[in-house]
């Protein structure tokens, strides 16, 4: 059967998974009248509530008689990694770019990892629904960004594509169409089919899939012959190592599902049950001709976080797994099927290093971990700094920022008290659109300050560029906190005595322990504060008078926020039920000593 194999890459939000969906629509992936509802393809539930892809996905489509093998990829920079290893099953990509915002970071990473592949993207300019959108403007700046990265004079005579996948149409001018079709032509015309090489069976592992029943599943493109059910064959793997095993089950991709088979051939993307141990990268190979496909690298972890069993006073009242045992069994775990994650222990028993590749590469792991029951301590996020010929190094990212022209100043003094330097300043539309070069360490806590000073206009994003020299202190959070003096229930009388002094995360009544973290000191510096004080009674009967009602409601944080928001003394207690910050140190007097030691050293 004829083949195309492509993969859809782009800056996250531009509409990848909303143009998959839509793709399967126009193929009758679905029955008549079948109720499915708004993206289908982010299925975890994290990715429904937050809107994002976060693993790449397979679906398989007929049109005329082709078989198009589809892969939705996840446009979070913190994923770029398992973009770069899928593309390997790619034989071409559908580039999407938003006809507002152009090329952003992502876009860039992508576009140069698909085209030192060799591969000849389509371009789809997407959103041209959106008011005020570009798309001849940023037709030109994907042209730019191609021939910035060098592509071949081929590639830069890449096809457009214009439409809008949320409203169900594509074309190759800007006007409008009712159905998609344009593109799925543009696709097999423009996409060539699979190399296919006769000769022994040959298939590099590429990415991974698991189920509950069949464990860990291989998928990957079959490279040269074809690969059949119960074959014995050679697993070849990245230390030289080979090991024979047979293999269970295989599997197609049909629709959005799998379809059982007995065999798969050259060119075809394909599910592998059955094989213990492998590793992404590995090649499946013929028993008595085994030929290994070059090592795919992975990517380095840039951030580390410690993971330690819940130790505040109120360990073990919402969670299941609450042991340095059941930490320890499930961060390994998932280093099986999480390829950027890393795993060390530390000094103590009870808390372990975990590497990844940023905060929300670590926040998901974390979300997963609480809504299975999970109790964990968490600490500040940190950079990893390497030494480069004995001096210290330090990740350096790119920061696009883009904000109404009224609110561009605070935006740079913003990134410049936090080392970062503005490479480029240009108007887009009716914003202001600001790149800088900025230390990874400066972007911590960036977001959450960059909104409140532009109400809430800037959008940003960010992408590792390269290890540069350490750049000196960054400014870290400039308000303190206020902590609680004791453990009890907050009263509704107490917190409306220190509205004046901060804002709270917590809300009359809750428990709160103490050294736990209730508010943001309105100032610098850490405060103790009694909240649980109950109201004095006096002889007049106005003594039930409900005082919450008076306290501003508090601030809720998400995850990542509180990630961001933590300082090296503190930590955050995570658990099925809640978020709470803490100090590091619960007990006042111990915190003070251990405070005046670290002024000692420095
Ligand atoms: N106006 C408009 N909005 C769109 C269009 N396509 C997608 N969107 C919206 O853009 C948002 C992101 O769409 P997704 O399809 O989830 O984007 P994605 O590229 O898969 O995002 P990630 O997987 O997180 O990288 C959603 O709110 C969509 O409804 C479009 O053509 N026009
Ligand atoms: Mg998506």
């Amino acid at each position: 059967m004829n083949i195309r194999n492509i993969a859809i890459i782009a800056h996250v939000d531009h509409g990848k998974t909303t143009l998959v969906d839509k793709i399967l629509h126009a193929t009758k992936v679905f029955r008549e009248n079948q109720e499915t509802g708004e993206l289908i393809m982010d299925s975890n539930d994290l990715e429904r509530e937050r809107g994002i892809t976060i693993f790449s996905k397979n679906v398989s489509v007929t049109y005329k008689d082709v078989k198009i093998n589809v892969i939705d990829t996840p446009g979070h920079s913190d994923f770029g990694g398992e973009v770069e290893r899928v593309l390997k099953m790619a034989d071409g990509v559908l580039l999407l770019v938003d006809a507002f915002e152009g090329p952003m970071p992502q876009t860039r990473f992508v576009l140069q990892k698909a085209l030192a592949l060799g591969l000849h993207p389509i371009v789809v300019i997407n959103k041209v629904d959106k008011p005020n959108c570009r798309p001849d403007e940023v037709h030109d700046a994907v042209f730019e960004l191609f021939f910035n990265l060098d592509a071949t004079e081929e590639q830069l005579d890449f096809p457009t594509i214009y439409g809008s996948s949320k409203n169900g149409w594509m074309n190759t001018s800007l006007t409008e169409t009712d159905n998609i079709l344009p593109l799925l032509d543009a696709i097999l015309e423009h996409v060539p089919e699979p190399k296919v090489n006769a000769g022994h069976s040959q298939m590099q592992i590429t990415s991974l899939d698991y189920s509950s029943f069949l464990g860990r599943i291989a998928v990957g493109k079959v490279a040269r012959g074809s690969i059949k059910e119960s074959q014995q064959i050679a697993l070849m793997q990245a230390d030289g190592s080979i090991k024979k095993m047979k293999i269970k089950e295989l599997y197609v991709f049909e629709g959005m599902g799998k379809k059982k088979v007995q065999e798969v051939f050259a060119g075809d993307i394909c599910a592998v049950v059955g094989l213990d141990d492998f590793n992404i990268g590995d090649t499946i190979a013929d028993v008595e001709n085994p030929e290994a496909l070059p090592v795919i690298s992975v990517d380095e972890p840039t951030m580390s976080m410690l993971f330690g069993i819940n130790n505040s006073p109120f360990f073990g009242k919402e969670g299941k797994f609450v042991t340095s045992r059941h930490l320890r069994d499930r961060l390994m775990k998932e280093t099986e099927k999480n390829l950027a994650l890393r795993v060390e222990d530390s000094d103590s028993a009870d808390s372990f290093l975990v590497y990844g590749r940023g905060i929300l590469h670590l926040g998901i792991l974390i979300e997963t971990m609480r809504r299975e029951g999970f109790e964990l301590t968490v600490g500040q996020p940190q950079v990893l700094v390497k030494m480069v010929d004995g001096a210290k190094y330090e990740p350096y990212e790119v920061l696009v920022v883009d904000v109404p022209a009224e609110y561009s100043g605070k935006v740079i003094d913003l990134v410049t008290q936090r080392k970062g330097e503005m490479l480029v300043m240009e108007t887009k539309g009716e914003m202001q659109h600001l790149e800088f070069d900025i230390p990874s360490r400066g972007l911590i806590g960036l977001r959450s300050n960059m909104l409140t000073n532009t109400a809430g206009e800037a959008v940003m994003a960010h992408r590792f560029s390269e290890y540069k020299p350490w750049k000196g202190n960054i400014p870290g959070r400039s308000n303190g906190v206020l902590m609680s003096k004791t453990t009890e229930k907050t009263t509704g009388y107490s917190i409306d005595k220190l509205q004046e002094r901060g804002r709270f995360f917590v809300d009359p009544g809750e428990d709160v322990y103490a050294g736990q973290i209730i508010a943001e000191h309105i100032k610098p510096g850490d405060l103790v504060v009694n909240a649980t004080e109950p109201k004095k009674l006096t002889n007049h009967r106005a003594s039930g008078s409900d005082d919450a009602s008076k306290a501003a409601p508090k601030i809720l944080m998400s995850l990542e926020e509180c990630m961001e928001y933590i300082q090296q003394d503190e930590c955050i207690e995570v658990t099925p039920k809640s978020i709470r910050l803490r100090k590091n140190i619960l007990n006042e007097e111990d915190r003070k000593r251990a405070s005046k030691t670290v002024a000692v050293e420095a």
